[in-house]
């Protein structure tokens, strides 16, 4: 099995302790950043299948995702740059009723290295908190809003909404996470979107162009 193939298969098997050992080994045999997050990103695919098809359950949903931050940890010195924060502040979060961290954490330390101030406001994050966020922190450029859920689309489109009614201005909203399209994003209104954390910060940048 290759290092590569490892690390996807302790992350699908949850296993916290093993996985930063070998993304740290996959590092040294020369494998990129990328390919590492991509194994453990396809561990993660497998996880939710699994999950699909009853084959496993939340706990398990749980470890894995525990497993991935874990290695994340040792890959972010190797995928983000040195931020240089002269872009402005990004202002991110999962939308209210959805836990789903991961993925926002990767967009978050993408656009950090693209050259924003990042102000992570987590999980689950009720909609006022967003337009507040907004106001108490200097120079807001960007508002990132992820959901991984069918059942949290609404909370995308009622928190877009809400930071759109503000009244405050002087930035944009972008949105992202795996059951939004472009198409939905544009019908709620979003400035922006993009399918990935890599693609999130390349939009971050041109949003502020
Ligand atoms: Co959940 N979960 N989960 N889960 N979970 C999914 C999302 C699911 C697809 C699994 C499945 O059924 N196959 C399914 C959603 C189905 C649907 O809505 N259609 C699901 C479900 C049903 C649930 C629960 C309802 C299960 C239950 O309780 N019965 C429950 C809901 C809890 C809640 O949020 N209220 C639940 C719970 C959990 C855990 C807590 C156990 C755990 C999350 C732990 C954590 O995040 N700390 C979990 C996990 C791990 C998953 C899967 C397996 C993996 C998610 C993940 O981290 N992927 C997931 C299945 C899957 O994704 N295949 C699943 C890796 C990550 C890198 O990808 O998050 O997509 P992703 O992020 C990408 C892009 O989406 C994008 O860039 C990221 C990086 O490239 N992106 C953005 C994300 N945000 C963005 C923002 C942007 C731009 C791009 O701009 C702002």
């Amino acid at each position: 099995m290759s290092k590569l193939q490892e690390v996807k298969a302790q992350v699908e098997a949850g296993k916290t302790k093993l996985v930063p050992g070998l993304v740290q080994e996959a590092l040294s045999e020369g494998c990129s950043a990328t390919d590492v997050l991509n194994a453990m990103v396809e561990g993660m695919g497998v996880v939710g299948e699994k999950f699909s098809t009853g084959e496993i359950f939340v706990p398990e949903m749980l470890v894995a995702a525990k497993a991935m931050a874990k290695g994340v940890e040792v890959l972010k010195p190797h995928l983000a740059g040195a931020g240089t924060s002269s872009l402005g502040t990004c202002v991110i979060g999962t939308v209210a009723g959805d836990l789903h961290d991961i993925g926002k954490n990767l967009v978050s330390m993408m656009i950090e290295s693209a050259g924003f101030n990042v102000v992570d406001l987590g999980v689950d994050v009720p909609v006022q908190k967003f337009v507040d966020a907004i106001k108490e922190n200097d120079n807001v450029k960007i508002v990132a809003c992820s959901g991984l859920l069918t059942t949290t689309m609404p909370a995308l489109k009622e928190t877009v909404a809400a930071i759109k009614n503000s009244g405050l201005t002087g930035f944009r909203v972008m949105v992202g996470g795996a059951p939004v399209t472009p198409e939905y994003a544009a019908e709620i209104g979003a400035d922006g979107y993009s399918p990935d954390a890599g693609s999130a910060a390349i939009k971050a940048k041109e949003l502020v162009a």
